[in-house]
């Protein structure tokens, strides 16, 4: 019996990574886990198992305890496991085109509910911005720096800010999320040269081509510490979250709701609302109270329906 962990999957097929970083093809017998929601028992990126040699294929004899694992549609709005075992949730963003709070603090609430740290990155810094765009991205910034997330500026083109985010990734493991295009799988490839070569091996197993994020997959960094590369915006779509996980991403505003005069406020045309208040003293960014209003229908209605995808 080994331990190991899921580098990716493949339909039925997983990939699993040995304690010695070897890479192994591995299938999962359909009575894995026998307990607990549908969705949940095939083990997923990230997970850690247990597996023996088989004949062509390792096979896996148990999934272990998750620390958590994200849950998201499929498309026929499903729950469907994504990726387990998650400590930080990187956001990337681009300098062009311009970072979109609304999405971010999307991302934010799905961290939240994945009960991850998240940290934001501003990719491409080294292309020549107008001042307007300049001056967005410098106010991106200001905002969630000032919410108290870590913000880093990164440019895999002259390496700058690498090294930053190489020492924030050690020792854990992240996930990159964001919109297709942004540069996570070059940040990921700048993050380790030797990357190229395990990324080879990892094709050779799986006949995938090098350069499309069609998967989820889970690499070593040479410091310590696992990256899940993951394709585009599709696989984080933090939907229904727990009203805690609204405030938890939300700390400015969920700071300020027992100062509203009524109680049951909406923080839209009420008397008394502390956080209209606030957004008029430029306390709160009035695209924070945007999204959060935005998320919070979306909460609503979705309870309402009765259709949550809480695991
Ligand atoms: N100028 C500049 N271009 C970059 C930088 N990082 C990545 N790119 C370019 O951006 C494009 C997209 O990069 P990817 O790394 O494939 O983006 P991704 O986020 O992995 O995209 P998906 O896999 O579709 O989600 C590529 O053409 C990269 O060369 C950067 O720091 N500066
Ligand atoms: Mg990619
Ligand atoms: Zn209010």
């Amino acid at each position: 019996m080994t331990r190991g962990r899921v580098v990716a999957r493949f339909g039925a097929e997983l990939i699993v990574r040995d304690d010695a970083g070897g890479l192994h093809k591995a299938v999962s017998p359909r009575n894995l886990v026998k307990r607990g929601p549908e969705h949940l028992r095939a083990p997923v990126c990230g997970d850690e198992i247990e597996y023996e040699d088989g004949f062509d294929k390792a096979v896996l004899t148990a999934l272990l305890p998750r620390r958590n694992c994200l849950v998201r549609p499929d498309h026929r709005g499903r729950p469907r496991a994504g990726v387990a075992n998650v400590d930080q949730v990187v956001i990337v963003v681009a300098t062009r085109p311009p970072p979109d709070w609304g999405l971010i603090d999307r991302y934010l609430v799905g961290t939240a509910d994945l009960g991850a740290n998240a940290a934001i990155v501003i990719n491409k810094i080294d292309l020549a911005l107008a001042p307007a765009a300049a001056a967005h991205v410098s106010e991106t910034r200001t905002l969630y720096a000032g919410l108290g997330y870590p913000v880093l500026s990164t440019s895999t083109l002259d390496g700058s800010g690498i090294d930053d985010l190489r020492a924030r990734l050690a020792g854990r493991t992240s996930l990159f999320v964001g919109q297709s295009g942004v540069g996570k799988s070059s940040l990921t490839h700048h993050l380790d040269p030797n990357l190229e070569v395990r990324v080879g091996e990892l094709s050779a197993l799986t006949g995938e081509g090098r350069h499309t994020t069609t998967h989820a997959h889970l690499y070593a960094l040479p410091g310590g510490g696992d990256l899940i590369d993951s394709p585009g915006v599709r696989d984080f779509a933090p939907f229904a979250p727990e009203r805690a996980s609204l405030h938890a991403g939300f700390p400015e505003i969920a700071a300020r709701i027992g100062d509203c005069r009524f109680h049951n406020c909406q923080h839209r045309a009420e008397p008394g609302c502390a956080i209209k208040t606030a957004v008029e003293a430029g306390e709160i960014a009035a695209t924070r109270l945007r999204s959060f209003l935005e998320l919070s229908n979306e909460l609503r209605n979705s309870v309402r329906g009765g259709d949550s995808m809480s695991p």
